[in-house]
């Protein structure tokens, strides 16, 4: 189907939805305001650029500041958009137009509907006395984020297709010599037509023990002879959000032989855990497993001999593996709704703590890294072996990410259709 005509249904869902979770809280309407321009500091006259509230991208992706969008059920979405024009800048053009259909569109302040009605933004101001942000209409309309319609897989999957053409491409230049991080960021912009402020979030390239950082973003800017690359970076399309993990290797001699069996490894982790994905299984489940597939890992490379259970239960596979298995994935790189409740103390940094559910679109990473803070602590333990560990310190670690979508019977991953090598050898 068109994409046009996947906006039409997806804005129609939508609406019904939005209606219910209003007369579920009480309101009657709701105006969405698309955000405000940021200033970059109070001392001086520059803009970051906008990033629009995720709930008014919901309905489309218009990236314009001070924009309404009104919701009042029986009545056809309204967006008006603000009269300001700046002879400063311009807009950037948009890349489609296949949404203007679903909205009645008009310029300057909408007249409210009757009844109680609540808005919701980031910028308070901008709200003129209405009752901003109430928790009970904004977890309901967060929840509404939490499985995706065709529409939105169809934007997922755009993103991804996007992401990949740049990850072929920081392959194909790790492969071919020694390169700057910052080198690498800018050609990865280049191959996804993306300026720095659009991509989902800050490219994360690391170039050998860099890996080690799990958020690699302060670019070295000299070329550096490297073993590996960890590159974790996506795209965006109309909103929504790629997050691509890939990790490659080269070069020769006996460490490297090592550290590819570790990505190898963490290859076919990767690969069970999205096999493993089915309706009904809690995620944290899915992360438990996780760490029993890490823990063998660990094992066929020889970092330890200790039993699966072992290097589970007394925490090594934490030190060696220490943030969540993924998180949802959708406006936000981070999406809502998929942890009302906290994870086990154990596993701290898990961003997903739902049961799974068809439409659900959520990433699967597993890691390994070695990081030497967390690992400092079990310096005194005999079975792991240190010498190896400190000599595969200079590849940094592993992450290999992919994005799936929920289906009745499994999954559909969007990463390996466009991308299907999750790392090895470059
Ligand atoms: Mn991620």
């Amino acid at each position: 189907m068109e994409l046009a005509a996947l906006h039409r249904a997806h804005v129609e869902k939508l609406a019904r939805e939005t209606a219910a979770a209003l007369e579920k809280t009480g309101f009657s309407a709701v105006v969405i305001h698309s955000g405000t321009l940021l200033k970059r500091t109070e001392a001086d006259d520059q803009y970051w650029p906008l990033r629009p509230t995720p709930h008014f991208q919901h309905w489309l992706p218009l990236p314009e500041p001070g924009c309404f969008l009104v919701i009042a059920p029986g009545r056809k979405p309204a967006l008006h958009r603000s009269p300001e024009q700046s002879f400063w800048e311009a807009p950037a053009p948009l890349e489609s137009e296949h949404f203007w259909g679903s909205f009645d569109v008009a310029v300057g302040k909408p007249s409210l509907p009757p009844g109680r009605v609540a808005f919701v933004g980031d910028d308070l101001r901008a709200a003129g006395g209405l009752e901003a942000n109430p928790p009970s209409l904004v977890s309901a309309l967060d929840q509404l984020r939490v499985t995706k319609t065709p529409y939105e897989i169809e934007c997922l999957a755009e993103a991804n297709r996007r992401g990949a053409r740049g990850h072929e491409e920081l392959r194909k230049l790790f492969k071919g010599g020694d390169k700057a991080e910052l080198e690498l960021h800018l050609a990865f912009l280049g191959a996804t037509r993306q300026d720095d402020a659009e991509t989902p979030y800050k490219n994360i390239v690391a170039l050998g023990r860099h890996a080690a950082t799990l958020h690699h973003i302060a670019y070295e800017k000299r070329a550096q002879p490297a073993g590996s690359l960890l590159l974790d970076a996506g795209a965006c399309f109309a909103g929504y959000c790629s997050d691509i993990t890939r990790t490659w290797v080269k070069g020769g001699g006996a460490l490297a032989s090592a550290y590819g069996q570790l990505v190898a490894g963490l290859e076919s982790t990767q690969q069970r855990l999205c096999a493993s994905v089915r309706v009904g299984m809690p995620y944290e489940e899915l992360h438990d497993q996780s760490h029993r597939l890490a823990a063998g890992v660990l094992r066929e490379v020889g970092i330890s001999r200790s039993s699966v259970d072992e290097l589970v239960s007394r925490g090594i596979t934490r030190a060696f593996y220490p943030h969540g298995l993924g998180h949802s994935l959708g406006l936000q790189c981070h999406d809502v709704g998929c942890a009302l409740r906290p994870p086990r103390k154990d596993n701290p940094f898990l961003r997903n703590t739902t049961v799974i559910a068809e439409g659900q679109v959520f990433t699967i990473e597993p890691g390994i890294y070695f990081i030497d803070a967390l690992l400092e602590p079990l310096r005194d333990s005999a079975d792991v072996d240190w010498k190896l560990v400190d000599g595969l310190a200079a590849f940094g670690g592993v992450r290999i990410e992919d994005d799936v979508v929920v289906k009745a019977d499994g999954i559909r991953n969007l990463t390996r259709e466009v991308l299907p090598q999750g790392g090895g050898v470059a």
